[in-house]
């Protein structure tokens, strides 16, 4: 039985990579912070499967504590080693860009270094991300593309970048990285866009919420589905070589395309309910982001295997289930009704 360390177990590629990972009979060891209230629900269901067993393992940890880190990675001699835990909201990055940058270049090193000292050989995942390019570029991005980033969030995806592939070529280790476009599913954060539209369109299709407030309409991204993503981050370990590979779907869409696509599903007129607002633009915003995977699907066999509008429509399936449960609670009385997610 294989074993996988996966730091950020909790987040959303967190619940798909466990997943498919337990589905693989890996034995699977995840890392979650200590909060206030409970944050496991996306992996709810997989540790209530897996209870009896002993093949998934959770430890508090920290990308910030090293040697809690140095300590796991030597108590569990994983196979393979994930990281994706980082605070990932670019726009919050603006506001805490101090800890942004030290979750996002300690932690990897910290992480880089537990796997150069180990004994074991250990392959080490890294989860890099297209807003390195910055978005100036209007044709496709590929594993040759400068980076330009625009942000706290995306300056330290950089550095950890340029580490993964420094201890590759100065340690022989085997560490790969995996720049990932966005990609999108119902267990995305609810403050991201995609998953802040689905959420309030079924919202206001349901009566729970009046108004969507948005800020840049024209930003485009390449949207890919995250259970989809997950499968090229194994495939990346599994190659015969580490490297670094390109995952999307190559094709864009605008923030206002994905609303119109969203509120069509739900017979309702987007004009009518959303609004701008200056709160949500950013101090630095990364326009227009397209992927070139050619270089994952020759080498890898990775392709994208469902569209944009299978995307948009599974969220709003889920969101509306979402909505619907939500109605039933507030009609009788056990939740109290908001018409805006203040924080999001
Ligand atoms: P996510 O849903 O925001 O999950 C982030 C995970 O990191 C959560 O488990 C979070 O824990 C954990 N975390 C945050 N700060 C931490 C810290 N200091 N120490 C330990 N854990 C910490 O993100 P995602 O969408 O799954 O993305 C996974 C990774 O891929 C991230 O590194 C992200 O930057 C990168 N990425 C994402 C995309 C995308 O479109 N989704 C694209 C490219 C790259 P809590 O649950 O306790 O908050
Ligand atoms: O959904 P977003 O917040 O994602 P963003 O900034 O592209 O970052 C995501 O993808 C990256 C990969 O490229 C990851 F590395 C990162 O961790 C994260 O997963 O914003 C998408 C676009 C932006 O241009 C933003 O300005 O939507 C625009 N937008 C317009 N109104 C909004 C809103 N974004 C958010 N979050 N909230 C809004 O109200």
């Amino acid at each position: 039985m294989k074993k996988a360390f996966i730091t950020g177990i909790t987040g959303q590629d967190g619940h798909y990579l466990s997943k498919l990972l337990l589905e693989k009979d890996y034995e699977v060891h995840g890392t979650i912070r200590r909060s206030s209230s409970i944050n496991t629900g996306r992996i709810d269901p997989l540790i209530s499967k897996y209870q009896n067993t002993k093949q998934l393992n959770l430890y508090y940890s920290d990308l910030l504590d090293s040697s809690s880190l140095n300590m796991l990675i030597n108590k569990i001699q994983p196979d393979e080693t994930y990281n994706l835990a980082a605070q990932s909201h670019v726009a919050v990055s603006f506001k805490n860009p101090i800890f942004t940058t030290q979750t996002g270049t300690l932690g990897p090193l910290s992480l880089l270094e537990a796997v150069r000292n180990s004994d074991k050989e250990i392959k080490y995942y890294q989860a890099s991300s297209s807003e390195m390019y910055g978005g100036q570029m209007k044709g496709k991005l590929n594993e040759e593309s400068l980076l330009n980033p625009k942000s706290p969030y995306a300056a330290a995806k950089v550095f950890a970048h340029h580490m993964t592939s420094i201890y590759r070529d100065s340690y022989s280790l085997f560490c790969s990285n995996g720049i990932l476009f966005n990609h999108e599913s119902p267990h995305r954060g609810e403050t991201f866009v995609t998953r802040k539209i689905t959420r309030a369109a079924s919202r206001i299709k349901l009566g729970l919420q009046n108004k969507l407030t948005l800020g840049n309409l024209e930003a485009s991204r390449d949207w890919g589905f995250a259970g989809d993503y997950v499968e090229a981050m194994w495939m990346m370990l599994q190659h015969d070589t580490p490297d670094d590979w390109v995952i999307a779907t190559g094709e864009t869409y605008t923030v206002r395309q994905f609303l119109e696509a969203t509120f069509k599903k739900l017979d309702l007129n987007w004009e009518e309910y959303v609004q701008t607002s200056d709160k949500y633009l950013r101090p630095n915003e990364v326009e227009h982001l397209l992927g070139d995977p050619t270089k994952a699907k020759e080498e890898l066999g990775w392709e994208p295997k469902t569209s944009f509008d299978s995307l948009v429509e599974m969220m709003v399936e889920s969101d509306l289930n979402l909505a619907k449960r939500e109605k039933v609670l507030v009609a009788e009385g056990l939740l109290e009704p908001t018409w805006e997610n203040p924080t999001s």
